[in-house]
């Protein structure tokens, strides 16, 4: 790798987005390719700082600020990477569900997707299950994140699962959902695809939904 990929990898790692942002208009100045940027510098580094979230090296507010360095990085790659048609990973809408204003957990699980080269549709807090319907359609999209803060708004993802059965596109998309009272027993009674307890789970899990 070269030395300028490998210093943009450490602008992330270390949660430096001016830095970030800096290299990555050097690496685009320089002729790099978009995707080598991305993939070869960026995606890597969030790796790291997931492996570290999990293994409780790195907290929270930590973690979001390396996702937004990525995420600055990103804003000068995207348009690039449409360019040059590189596809991304996957397409995935994320929300929280119907009547749950927590967005904090499910922005960070969104952040670490496009750090993982997924296209994410972010429909923000209070997502009726109609919108999110919608949103699946309207991207042809791969997975469907839920999140759910709440125990009494969980109540909410079996009726978005019905949402996706009644329109007919349930096979066409994989459902993963998160948050803290939420768990895998869930995941089998509401007929989800996956549960992941943290945005690098969620990442990996993504990952093998559309492998
Ligand atoms: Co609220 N809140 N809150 N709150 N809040 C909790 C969740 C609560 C546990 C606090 C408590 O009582 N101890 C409790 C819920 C109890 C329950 O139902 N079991 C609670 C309550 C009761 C409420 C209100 C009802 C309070 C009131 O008004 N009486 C109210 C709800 C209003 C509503 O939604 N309609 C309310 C309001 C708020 C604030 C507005 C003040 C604020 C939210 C701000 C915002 O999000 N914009 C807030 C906050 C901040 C919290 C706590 C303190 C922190 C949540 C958070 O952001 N965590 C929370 C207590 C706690 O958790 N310590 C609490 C950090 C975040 C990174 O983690 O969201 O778990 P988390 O996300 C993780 C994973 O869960 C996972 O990955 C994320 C990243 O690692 N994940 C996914 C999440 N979504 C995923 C989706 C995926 C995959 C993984 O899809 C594939």
């Amino acid at each position: 790798m070269s030395d300028l990929l490998e210093e943009l990898g450490q602008a992330v790692f270390d949660m430096d987005e001016d830095k970030t942002v800096e290299l990555t208009e050097k690496a685009i100045d320089e002729g790099l390719e978009p995707e080598k940027i991305l993939n070869e510098g960026l995606v890597p580094a969030m790796d790291e700082v997931g492996e570290e979230y999990e293994s409780g090296d790195r907290y929270v507010p930590e973690m979001l600020l390396s996702a937004e360095a990525m995420k600055g990085a990103m804003q000068l790659l995207r348009p690039l990477l449409a360019e040059s048609g590189v596809e991304p990973a996957g397409i995935v809408v994320m929300g929280t569900v119907e009547g749950d204003l927590h967005d904090i957990g499910q922005n960070l699980v969104s952040m670490m997707l496009e750090g993982a080269g997924f296209e994410v549709i972010n429909l923000g807090p209070e997502t009726p299950a109609e919108e999110f319907v919608e949103a699946v359609k309207e991207n042809d999209a791969n997975v469907l994140g839920m999140s759910a803060l709440l125990t009494t708004t969980m109540t909410h993802m079996p009726e978005v699962i019905e949402a996706l059965e009644e329109e007919g596109i349930r096979d066409q998309v994989k459902v993963a959902i998160g948050g803290a009272p939420v768990s895998q027993d869930f995941v089998d009674e509401i007929g989800a695809d996956g549960y992941a307890a943290d945005a690098a789970a969620a990442s990996r899990l993504v990952k093998k939904l559309t492998s």
